[in-house]
């Protein structure tokens, strides 16, 4: 199992924010869909939305991808929908980012399924990026070595101090294989830290 809990954060390759972008934070769209509880079973009773494209069902629409594919075969628990079919493959050298995740104005927290049938290790980060797309800082949050089976990646929770960075306006997961591979399925967000 991972390690679940408050994840410590680096920020590291902050820039300083371009002029114009300022207060975007109050300018973001609360619209994140339907919550749900997809990590209840696993004793994470948070209110989650479900990611754009979350679980590769629309192939790598939205998704950026060097290298990684959409293969078949779902994470095992099928928290989505048991018709969900795809997940995303990720082998040495690969990258992929999320499309832009729904975020709130404090609190936000990303879970994602993982597994890994050979042993490797995988980079998460998350990507602050400002209303013109630029790269204003890349958050380490842990690189993970999961097991044969599918689990829930560890949640990454309190980004309350990577938000409060001036003009950031989305926020992206960014998963980079560091060794052999790994799949990357159903990824969440719970926008406002919403309370069991
Ligand atoms: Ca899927």
């Amino acid at each position: 199992m991972f390690i679940v809990g408050l994840v410590a954060l680096a920020a590291v390759a902050i820039s300083a924010p371009t002029a114009g972008a300022s207060g975007s934070l109050l300018g973001l769209s609360n619209d994140c869909g339907t919550a749900s509880q997809p990590f209840a079973q696993f004793g994470d009773y948070r209110s989650y939305t479900f990611g754009a494209n979350g679980g590769l069902e629309s192939g790598g629409t939205g998704w950026s991808l060097s290298g990684a594919r959409v293969v078949s075969g779902n994470e095992s628990y099928f928290v989505h929908s048991k018709y969900d079919r795809y997940s995303l493959l990720l082998s040495t050298g690969n990258s992929a980012y999320t499309p832009k995740l729904c975020m709130g104005t404090t609190s936000t927290t990303l879970r994602f399924f993982v597994r890994s049938g050979d042993g490797g290790k995988v980079r998460v980060q998350v990507v602050l990026r400002n209303l013109l797309g630029s790269v204003l800082g890349i958050v380490q949050i842990a690189d993970l070595s999961p097991g044969s089976s599918w689990q829930p990646g560890p949640s990454i929770l309190n980004l309350d101090s990577l938000l409060g960075l001036v003009g950031v306006s989305s926020i992206q997961l960014k998963f980079t294989e560091l060794s052999g591979s790994v799949q990357i399925d159903d990824v969440y967000v719970d926008p406002w830290a919403w309370r069991d």
